[in-house]
């Protein structure tokens, strides 16, 4: 297939592009961190999204090296703002891990190998891993995860919510941070029940010492509800879309 020889093309030749979405202090708006959110600008199909071509480098066997790509793009790219803003100003960055990555037994040695080379310090990148993927609490997936924050990396847990075994796996999983997901934002406004579930949420994983992001973030109703809910951080179209690398050099030079 002619889609697969050209991701494999655009793997080998820096064809992939490294988008960043800021995640914002919801009290007061600024730029807290950035999420790294890959894209495929296609010769021939214009800038493709993760989700119409993250399945096929999974299918590809392709998944662990499309995320070294990203890994490696993101701290080239944390590297350079480091040298033009105080390294302490510069926002960290999540990287999203998924499941078949983090089934590789040596992973983390090959994560912080990584950031190492790039001469960056470690806790400049976090990871985001789907609670889809905790729901089988032993092997390499909790190896890798406690290896990483033993190393100084926060973990964030993707689409919180979602999952099927949130509360089974929330006291024993290591992590730093849960993101919302989006569905939960998107309803608030009209949902009493949807209302509780959050307010419980945020509750519970501050008690558990996380801080919490609301991912989805479109209106300013629902951001006021969430900072009203006691949320920390917020992510969305509302304060910002991903934005390319030029874009969001362009936003630190405003904000720091
Ligand atoms: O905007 P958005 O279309 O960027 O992302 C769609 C999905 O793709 C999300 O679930 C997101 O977590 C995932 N995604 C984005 N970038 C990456 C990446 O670099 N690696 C992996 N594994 N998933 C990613
Ligand atoms: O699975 P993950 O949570 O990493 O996916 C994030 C996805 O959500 C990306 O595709 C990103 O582009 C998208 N996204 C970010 N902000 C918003 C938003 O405010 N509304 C919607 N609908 N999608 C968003
Ligand atoms: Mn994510
Ligand atoms: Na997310």
């Amino acid at each position: 297939l002619q889609i697969e020889a050209d991701l494999r093309w655009a793997l080998a030749h820096g064809g992939l592009a490294v988008h960043y979405q800021p995640i914002v202090h919801l009290a007061d708006a600024r730029t807290r961190s950035f999420e790294a959110l890959v894209r495929w600008p296609h010769p021939n199909h214009g800038l493709l999204s993760p989700a119409e071509f993250i399945p096929l480098a999974e299918t590809l066997d392709l998944i662990h090296d499309l995320g070294m790509v990203v890994l490696r793009t993101v701290c080239e790219d944390v590297r350079d703002w480091q040298r033009h803003f105080a390294p302490a100003a510069v926002p960290r960055v999540s990287v999203n891990l998924s499941a078949r990555q983090l089934a590789r037994p040596r992973l983390a040695h090959e994560l912080l190998e990584a950031i190492d080379r790039a001469g960056i310090e470690r806790p400049a990148i976090r990871f985001e891993v789907t609670e889809s993927l905790l729901a089988h609490p032993e092997g390499p997936a909790r190896q890798t995860l406690h290896a990483l924050r033993t190393a100084g990396i926060e973990i964030m847990i993707d689409d919180f919510g979602t999952g099927h075994s949130t509360l089974s796996y929330l006291h024993t999983i290591p992590c730093d941070q849960i993101k919302l997901d989006g569905s939960f934002v998107r309803s608030l406004t009209e949902d009493s029940r949807l209302l509780a579930i959050v307010r419980h949420s945020i509750e519970l994983s501050h008690d558990l010492g996380m801080k919490v992001v609301a991912e989805g973030i479109e209106s300013e109703a629902q951001r006021d509800i969430l900072r009203e809910l006691g949320c920390d951080y917020g992510q969305g179209y509302l304060f910002s879309r991903p934005q390319d690398r030029a874009r969001t050099f362009l936003r630190l030079q405003q904000e720091f």
